[in-house]
């Protein structure tokens, strides 16, 4: 009763902004990203008679409390679906090249669904250890898969269509993504509370919704033209909604710090040099800028030189689960 599972981080190009359903973690908008191959996390799940709790290291160190707590309650529905009372031991190494917060429940959650899933012998296919692994993380359905993968947000009470599906596998565009890692970075308002805290109180809440079919629509049109112009334009545009719904929240909060503005004109000073670079950024200060193989020399000098940037890590579209 013993599986690895690796998994990689993914980056959103339509955001996942708000739930529907908190508890089974349903979102307000479906959205679409791609799996990076420079983030992974690799998890052992072995389940065995004689553990009287879940026990979880992550990166060889013993975790407890709230960390442990999130496992714990995933195990719990894994066991559910299984029928089998049984505790397991999870070992997770995150594979990040620096400790600058980039750990991310997306290549946890996804990691930690299939190999528990594959340990305690349920049989799902793509589909259903999507669903799985959203119930732990919703970013995390979407690392299921490599390439370019569209979160659908389903219509269903239950979550039953609430999945995601791969729009393109990673062969078919050789883009490039660079995580630009700042040197400092603040206690950020989570993920989990800044999209609860919009959802409830921003009137610019509505805008989102409204807009986002649309830019998910366009998007995925750009992606099957391989138009890299149109792909990152309308990243950028959605990820700058995203972040003014959280400008109108109550009380107002905003992830980007000084350091963030000067890598988002520091791109756009690039596309002003014709070279076709693109921004986007998450729920926290750190900036991915999406560009075109031939670009990479100009553009990582370029933002090195941005005063506050500690670090480049470059990914290519990655792959979607494997087991060791
Ligand atoms: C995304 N984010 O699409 C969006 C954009 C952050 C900004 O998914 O509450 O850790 O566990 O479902 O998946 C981060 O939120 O949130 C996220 P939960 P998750 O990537």
């Amino acid at each position: 009763m013993k599986a690895t599972a690796r998994a990689h981080t993914n980056i959103a190009l339509i955001k996942y902004w708000g739930k529907r359903n908190e508890s089974l973690i349903l979102p307000a908008n479906s959205n679409l990203s791609v799996t990076l191959d420079g983030f992974s996390t690799e998890t052992t799940v072995h389940f065995q008679e004689d553990l009287k709790k879940d026990t979880f290291f992550l990166n060889e160190q013993n975790v407890e409390g709230n960390d442990l707590g999130k496992v714990a309650v995933f195990l719990d529905k894994v066991r559910a679906l299984s029928g089998k009372e049984i505790y397991a031991q999870v070992q997770s190494v995150n594979h990040v090249p620096t400790a600058a917060g980039f750990a991310s429940s997306a290549s946890g959650l996804a990691a930690l669904a299939a190999a528990s899933a594959k340990a305690i012998g349920l049989s799902l296919n793509d589909k259903e250890l999507s669903k799985l692994a959203r119930q732990g993380s919703g970013s995390a359905c979407r690392s299921i898969y490599g390439g370019f993968v569209e979160w659908q947000m389903g219509e269903r009470e239950d979550g039953a269509d609430s999945f995601a599906v791969q729009v393109a596998d990673k062969s078919h565009w050789d883009i490039r993504i660079a995580a630009v890692v700042l040197s400092k970075t603040m206690k950020k308002v989570s993920s989990r509370e800044g999209m609860r805290r919009t959802v409830e109180t921003s009137p610019f809440y509505a805008g989102w919704l409204e807009q986002t079919p649309k830019d998910l629509q366009e998007i995925k049109q750009a992606i099957a033209d391989k138009d890299f112009e149109k792909m990152g334009s309308i990243a950028e545009a959605n990820c700058l909604r995203m972040h003014a719904t959280t400008l109108g929240a109550n009380p107002p909060f905003t992830y980007w710090q000084d350091t963030t503005m000067r890598v988002m004109q520091t791109v756009q000073h690039l596309r002003e040099q014709g070279i076709p670079a693109f921004f986007t950024i998450d729920a926290g200060p750190n900036v991915k800028v999406l560009y075109l193989p031939e670009d990479e020399d100009k553009v990582k000098k370029r933002l090195q030189s941005i005063e506050g940037v500690e670090d480049i890590i470059v990914s290519k579209p990655g792959s979607g689960i494997s087991y060791l």
